[in-house]
């Protein structure tokens, strides 16, 4: 039990206590050793709350507490066997329906699309697609705002056009997972219609709702991630119900358990037809703390959103997981990756390790911003915070975890355009940046586009942008918050995730997208054919570059150099982070050159060239020593 009586360093040996201590650093922009040090890790929590200030109030270390003594578990070792595993040695494709291909020229991405580029993706070296939800829905939230789970929206095909796609996949020797978006339904689903309705209906406790007096205050002062409170109101019905996401993405109430049989029953029916299995929309938001007790300011406006702490790792996460891995996925032999946005490192583990059969993989997603800025400011991202951050997880995750390596999806701005605005240096980036990818341990991510060399667009006005989200924002900063409308628009573009949802440039010229000038984004055809050598080399030396060991060689401001070594023999990579020359003074004289990326003059190779001893800007190479040498 960790009291204000506790030390800094009895908090940070919890699970909980370590994770969210670390969160609160990554938010203050501060680094490990504020709390590693041990003059600091003596310290009552009590003490440091006083020196803290208002920034982290005694009432937020109450709340975080709360959370820390709840999990029981602080000594999971996670060093079990390292097993193999299909989804450990593949190499995963995130396709975005609306976006990816458009086969009958309505604008709009559909089935018959991605059927039509299974070639494509499989001689890309793609092992496996994750489909974002092609489920019938309103387009709230383009598509995860689920109508109806066993049908196909009309826009993007039909079940007999699914079913093809399945069986394509399949006969081509790949695997499809779909996306489980179950902490929320439509307000259109007929669950919903049927609870709002009738206050006697069964449906009425599979969501949450609080009874209206008619005053303007919201049953508690959780804020929703699109803006404004959690709450809507049904006046009709004089109730509130609990909304996380949109207006009309309406939280399940997982506590029912009619509610959780539903849900297991439409897994099985898919996986059933074949799928082989899910990624899972913000599956740690499931289980919310009984009562739903308002959430502490501090935390809320910390991390921007009030009432986080009450429902990302809420009391019944685990036993939820649990038993539908139980009643679905194991049944089945099915894959798992969980969608878990604010989770670190050793609740992962607890989320992730194969001992405690919840789920195979996480995205965790505090790789994505540099400490101390979060996704809508204008900002620098820095390499150098990601090499620290993946190192972490290279070296603790442990044996009987696996993780999930990514630097994009469909909900933020293009990475390498974060990195560094220039065009000029896109194409090496996107290059490091996969080579990273596809020789770290863990499973490759590939979201749509980014084997493209997809950088960011230049929207110019609010009015192209569709994005709930972002619409939501504008409105908020421009009325509530005072911001001019340039102003406004200036945090849209920097964190839009409309980015990363522009219809795929297959060929700019022709077909039924034909964006304006600023939105035509460049295809990097080298980084294409880079992407197709990595995987391949990958595949290729999977003993080491799955399975192998990983080792730091050499780490410091703009530089770094690891080694993978494993049953194929050992492979170094040596990345420089930065745009300035590094000097490589990096020799391994009996490792032969497999790579280089050096300024717009790509070497793939096979024996020895003499290497300059500067690194270009973002430039990675990749040394081999073969087991049998
Ligand atoms: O995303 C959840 C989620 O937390 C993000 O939208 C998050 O607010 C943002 O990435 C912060 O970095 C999932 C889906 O991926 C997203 O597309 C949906 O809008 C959302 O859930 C609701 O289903
Ligand atoms: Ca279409």
């Amino acid at each position: 039990m960790i009291t204000l009586d506790s030390t800094v360093a009895e908090l940070y040996a919890t699970a909980v206590g370590h994770d969210a201590v670390k969160k609160i650093l990554l938010q203050l922009g501060l680094s490990e050793k504020a709390v590693t040090n041990p003059l600091i890790g003596r310290r009552r929590l009590r003490t440091l709350f006083k020196l803290a200030g208002k920034r982290i109030p005694a009432s937020m270390g109450d709340a975080i507490l709360s959370l820390v003594n709840a999990e029981q578990v602080n000594d999971l070792k996670a060093d079990g066997e390292q097993k193999k595993a299909w989804w450990k040695e593949a190499v995963f494709y995130q396709i975005y329906p609306r976006s990816f291909c458009d086969s009958n020229g309505d604008g709009i991405g559909d089935l018959r699309g991605i059927i039509g580029r299974l070639d494509y993706l499989k001689e890309l070296g793609v092992d496996a697609l994750w489909l974002s939800p092609v489920y019938d829905s309103p387009n709230d939230d383009n598509g995860y705002d689920i109508r109806d789970y066993r049908k196909i929206l009309p826009e993007f095909g039909t079940m007999e056009d699914f079913d093809e796609l399945l069986d394509k996949v399949h006969k081509k020797g790949m695997r499809l997972i779909m996306d489980l978006v179950v902490n929320h339904t439509s307000d259109e689903h007929p669950w919903f219609q049927e609870a709002i309705a009738d206050p006697a209906s069964k449906y009425r406790d599979y969501y949450f709702f609080r009874p209206d007096d008619g005053g303007d205050t919201p049953p508690n002062n959780w804020t929703s991630f699109f803006s404004g409170s959690a709450w809507r109101r049904f006046p009709d019905a004089h109730v509130w119900g609990l909304h996380l996401f949109s207006t009309k993405q309406m939280d399940l109430n997982w506590d029912n358990p009619a509610v959780r049989s539903d849900v297991a029953d439409m897994v099985n029916w898919w996986l059933d037809k074949g799928v082989d299995g899910f990624r899972m929309d913000v599956i740690n938001y499931i289980s919310k703390e009984a009562g739903l007790p308002d959430g502490n300011e501090a935390i809320g406006s910390m991390m921007g959103y009030t009432g986080v702490e009450k429902y990302y790792y809420g009391p019944n996460l685990h036993a939820y997981l649990h038993e539908l891995h139980e009643r679905a996925f194991a049944r089945h032999g099915a894959f798992s990756v969980g969608e878990t946005p604010g989770i670190g490192m050793r609740m992962a583990q607890l989320l992730t390790a194969q001992e405690r059969e919840e789920l195979d993989m996480v995205f965790s997603f505090d790789q994505l911003e540099t400490p101390g800025h979060t996704r809508f400011e204008d900002y620098r991202y820095d390499l150098n915070y990601y090499r620290d951050y993946i190192t972490d997880w290279m070296e603790h995750y442990g044996t009987s975890c696996w993780m999930s390596l990514f630097y994009n999806n469909h909900d933020n701005p293009r990475m390498i355009s974060k990195v560094d605005p220039d065009p000029a240096h896109h194409q090496a980036i996107a290059i490091l940046l996969a080579a990273m990818q596809f020789t770290l341990k863990g499973t490759p991510f590939v979201f749509q586009g980014d084997e493209m060399g997809l950088a960011n667009a230049s929207f110019q006005s609010i009015d192209e942008i569709s994005d709930v989200e972002s619409k939501n924002l504008y409105a908020e900063l421009t009325q509530e918050k005072g911001m001019s409308p340039e102003q406004a628009f200036a945090v849209i573009l920097a964190g839009t995730r409309e980015h990363a949802r522009l219809p795929l440039p297959w060929n700019s010229k022709s077909g039924s997208w034909d964006p304006p000038e600023h939105l035509r984004q460049k295809v990097l055809e080298d980084v294409t054919k880079t992407y197709r050598w990595l995987i391949g080399l990958r595949r290729k030396y999977r003993n080491t570059l799955v399975y192998g060991d990983f080792a730091v060689l050499r780490r410091k401001k703009g530089v770094f150099v690891y080694r993978r070594s494993g049953e194929d023999g050992t492979i170094i990579v040596e990345c420089s982070l930065t745009e300035g020359q590094q000097r490589s003074g990096f020799r391994p004289d009996d490792h032969r050159l497999l790579f280089a990326s050096a300024d717009r003059r790509l070497y793939f190779g096979e024996g020895h060239v003499g290497m300059s001893t500067a690194l270009d800007p973002y430039e990675v190479r990749i040394w081999m020593k073969n087991a049998a040498e």
